[in-house]
């Protein structure tokens, strides 16, 4: 008898085996990695289950792969795999097969969380039991172990596209797709097809009206609302401006103040305009987004703001792990600019970076692994600095900063070479700022 073959065993590995064991199904275990940090907790789902680890080998008997998004197709274990005939999915491919309530599915380069949450907040707001995860949060399959909610809310990367068919989310929201984890993907293009494959068994789609591919990849579904920072036409969503106060608007009705809305920066008026036109498309009451608007402050590690120090202004935002983001970051912040960034580039080009910094920057400090390909990049636009690690880089760019000034971290880069993950970064510096003198 054949077994699935559950590759990788972090977060995504032991939501596999939970599920898997209430389906009573049988699996093995396979990771490259000599203690996966999920290998303790895997005793206490699936006790003496059949684990490898350390190498990456395909069992006679495997059946179905389920793989973790961490393990990319250019893995040998998956080409055998694919070789041989055998059926390679994601842990979304099972959710997709599984889920008894409608969910709306979320992706884009950049906002997925922001716009993810927003929409939790507001489904509960609706009055809707409402359940949130993926990329972000609970993964998938552990949220089909509680009751069946009214409508679950999916974040999803690229990778957990990838290897997903049967996926059909009563709404679709793409944000932006812009060049990320080259590192991971064989190509751009494999990147940007699995981005928009989120469309292809909806119901009903939220597309960026600056994105062409966008509106092509809907024209074959009823229901299509567009967001962007526009004017909006009739039904869709943008911005308006009257009396030197720019407000959210749909068509022509002005729905808020960018000013009343707690989430700070321009990008995060564009993620409120695509979870308020999936909203409508889910049935949400108006009021209560709006209020959901006017309360959130948006996640940690997102254009949050630290203290001022010195007359200068210091903000986290450490979940800007790619060019894109850092270049929102930048744009989001008025006056000169003290630029923390670096990391691993995961392959992105930062000349955009220096394009967006260059009458803005007073100074970049920079740390990681690519630190000098950023350099390269900025150092034609202001002084560059390097930094050992995030307190020397807090120290520097405080000595660099002028009287109202903004120190920004916003790394354009992981974080995975210096820290556990973009909260761990994104504390490291929260930490230094506090340790300066005020
Ligand atoms: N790995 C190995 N060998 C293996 C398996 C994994 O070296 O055999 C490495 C991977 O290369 C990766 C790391 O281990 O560097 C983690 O991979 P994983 O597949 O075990 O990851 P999980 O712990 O299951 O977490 C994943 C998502 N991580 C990734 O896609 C890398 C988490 O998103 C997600 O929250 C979780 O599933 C639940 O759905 C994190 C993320 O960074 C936050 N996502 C990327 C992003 O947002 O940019 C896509
Ligand atoms: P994701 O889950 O896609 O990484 P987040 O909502 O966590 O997105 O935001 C991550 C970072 O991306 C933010 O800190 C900000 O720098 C940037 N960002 C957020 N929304 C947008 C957007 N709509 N367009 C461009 N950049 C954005």
């Amino acid at each position: 008898m054949s077994k699935d073959l559950v590759v990788g065993l972090g977060a995504t590995g032991l939501s596999i085996a939970r599920y898997l064991r209430r389906a009573g199904l049988d699996a093995m275990f396979v990771d490259s990695r000599d203690e996966p940090p999920g290998i303790e907790q895997l005793d206490e789902v699936w006790p003496d289950a059949n684990v490898v680890l350390g190498k990456m080998t395909l069992p006679d008997d495997a059946g179905r792969l389920i793989v973790s998004p961490g393990i990319t197709d250019k893995e040998s274990l998956i080409k055998k795999a694919r070789k041989a005939g055998l059926e390679v999915v994601s842990d979304i491919e099972l959710f997709a097969r599984e889920a008894s309530a409608p969910y709306v599915a979320v992706t884009g380069s950049n906002g997925k969380s922001t716009v993810t949450t927003l929409l939790y907040h507001m489904g509960r707001a609706d009055g809707r039991n409402t359940l949130a995860g993926g990329n972000l949060g609970e993964p998938a399959l552990d949220l089909l172990n509680s009751a069946v909610p009214d409508l679950y809310v999916l974040e999803l990367s690229s990778f957990q596209l990838l290897r997903t068919e049967s996926l059909a989310p009563a709404v679709a929201v793409l944000l932006n797709v812009t060049p990320d984890h080259l590192d991971w993907h064989r190509s751009e293009k494999e990147y940007r097809d699995s981005k928009y494959s989120i469309y292809r068994g909806a119901a009903a789609a939220v597309i960026n009206r600056a994105d062409k591919r966008a509106a092509r990849e809907t024209s074959g579904i009823d229901a299509v609302i567009s967001f962007g920072m526009d004017a909006p036409a009739e039904g869709q969503y943008g911005l308006l401006e009257e009396d030197g106060v720019t407000y959210l608007a749909r068509g022509n009705t002005m729905l808020i103040a960018t000013a009343d809305m707690a989430m700070y920066g321009r990008h995060n008026q564009e993620n409120a305009l695509a979870a308020l036109a999936a909203g409508e498309l889910l049935g949400f009451s108006m009021p209560a987004m709006l209020q959901v608007l006017n309360e959130f402050p948006g996640l940690p590690h997102r254009m949050q703001f630290v203290a001022r120090k010195a007359a200068v202004d210091y903000i986290n935002d450490s979940k800007a792990t790619n060019v894109a983001a850092a270049v929102a970051s930048v744009e989001s912040v008025d006056g000169m600019i003290v630029l923390v960034a670096g990391g691993d580039g995961k392959g992105g080009d930062f000349g955009d970076l220096a394009a967006a910094l260059e009458t803005r920057l007073r100074a970049a400090v920079l740390i990681g692994t690519d630190a000098s390909r950023i350099a390269d990049a900025l150092d034609t636009v202001m002084p560059v600095y390097f930094a050992r690690d995030m307190q020397d880089a807090v120290e520097q760019a405080a000595a660099y900063a002028e009287s109202a000034d903004t120190v920004l971290l916003a790394p354009a880069c992981a974080s995975l070479d210096q820290f556990a993950n973009y909260a761990e970064r994104g504390d490291a510096f929260v930490a230094a700022v506090e340790a300066l003198p005020r």
